[in-house]
């Protein structure tokens, strides 16, 4: 591992401590408590799943395969239950290889979500990120309901040292989007981000401005391949599903990001997300820093949660 993603495993396992000490105190009770695997043993496994916010489908989803796993592997003592439940809720988050193709391709990308789970620093970061790995980024600005919106992302695009379009406030958000699609073609970008609002005057406002953008962007720049990513505050765990749904409606969404997972109790979101939504978590955030937002990864993330052992301080 290179010390960057070193760095990163550190303060995801740091970050997600309150999540992984409540089920650490629920597995204790359960992998050395119970000597028969029976009924009440799968029942307040599943308690401390739904508890960890992995969503009531999602744990009925793990303990039935789990179920399958013992009666295959002949299992009778619940501590040997353990490797195999780690084992299940990894097969269901398995990210499919061609999730960060976009990252290589000529794009758009789109990233909505409800106001202040982080979509611009999001999109600073990825900036940030992209253009050191040799792409050549474009932002737009096409959250134009608020001043400070534009500020706060001309700040983040001068940090990463990347080019941004921008409105002024008021604006049109699609008109925006317009102008940035037109410099994206004329300067050979490899990657337009586009940061939106997210409050309105009304919901109803918003989902309609969505649908504005995408019907530019389809139209202006059908040859970039197209990427939305939706931003989930890992904090506000099954606020963020219901979150994710009503967008859904109004875009084809294509990735998410979660972010917050830095002292979070609600981590075991990430989880219930993929399974539920069937969209995979791409991205997650433990902090305010450009290197804080890294590619989402299930294996290490499963282990930040359920098998990393505290580090005495
Ligand atoms: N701790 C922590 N804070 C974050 C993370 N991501 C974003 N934030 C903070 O969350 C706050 C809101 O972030 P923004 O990027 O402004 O959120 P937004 O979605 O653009 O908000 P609106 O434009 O108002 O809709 C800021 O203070 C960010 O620094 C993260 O992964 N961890
Ligand atoms: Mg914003």
């Amino acid at each position: 591992m290179s010390e960057e993603k070193k760095g990163f495993f550190g303060r995801l396992v740091a970050g997600l401590t309150k999540t992984r000490k409540s089920i650490a105190a629920g597995f204790d009770y359960i992998f050395s408590g119970f000597t028969h695997i029976d009924d009440d043993f799968y029942e307040e496994l599943e308690e401390v799943l739904v508890m960890a916010d992995l969503g009531v489908h999602t744990t009925g989803a793990i303990i039935d395969d789990l179920k399958e796993k013992v009666k295959e592997n002949h299992i009778k003592e619940p501590a040997q239950c353990k490797a195999l439940l780690v084992q299940s809720i990894k097969e269901q988050m398995t990210v499919s290889t061609d999730a960060y193709d976009f990252e290589d391709e000529t794009c758009v990308v789109l990233i909505i979500g409800v106001n202040g789970v982080g979509k611009t620093t999001s999109v600073g970061k990825l900036a940030g990120q992209y253009k050191k790995a040799g792409k050549k980024v474009l932002m737009a600005a096409a959250d134009t309901f608020r001043a400070a919106a534009i500020e706060q992302l001309t700040e983040w695009a001068n940090r990463a040292g990347v080019d941004i379009i921008a409105g002024q406030e008021g604006s049109d958000p699609a008109a925006v989007v317009y102008d940035a699609i037109a410099a994206a073609k004329a300067r050979k970008t490899d990657i337009l981000l586009c940061d939106t609002a997210g409050r309105l005057h009304n919901k109803k406002n918003l989902m309609e401005e969505l649908r504005k953008i995408n019907r530019i962007i389809d139209k202006e720049f059908p040859q970039a391949r197209r990427e939305t990513l939706i931003v989930l505050d890992g904090t506000t765990g099954q606020n963020a599903l219901s979150q994710a749904r009503q967008f859904k409606e109004v875009a084809d969404i294509t990735g998410i990001i979660l972010t917050k997972l830095d002292g979070t109790a609600k981590g075991g979101i990430a989880i219930a997300i993929q399974a539920e939504l069937g969209v995979p978590v791409k991205y997650i955030g433990v902090g305010e820093k450009i290197e804080d937002l890294q590619k989402f990864d299930p294996d290490s993330f499963v282990d930040a949660l359920f098998t990393t052992q505290e580090q005495p301080s």
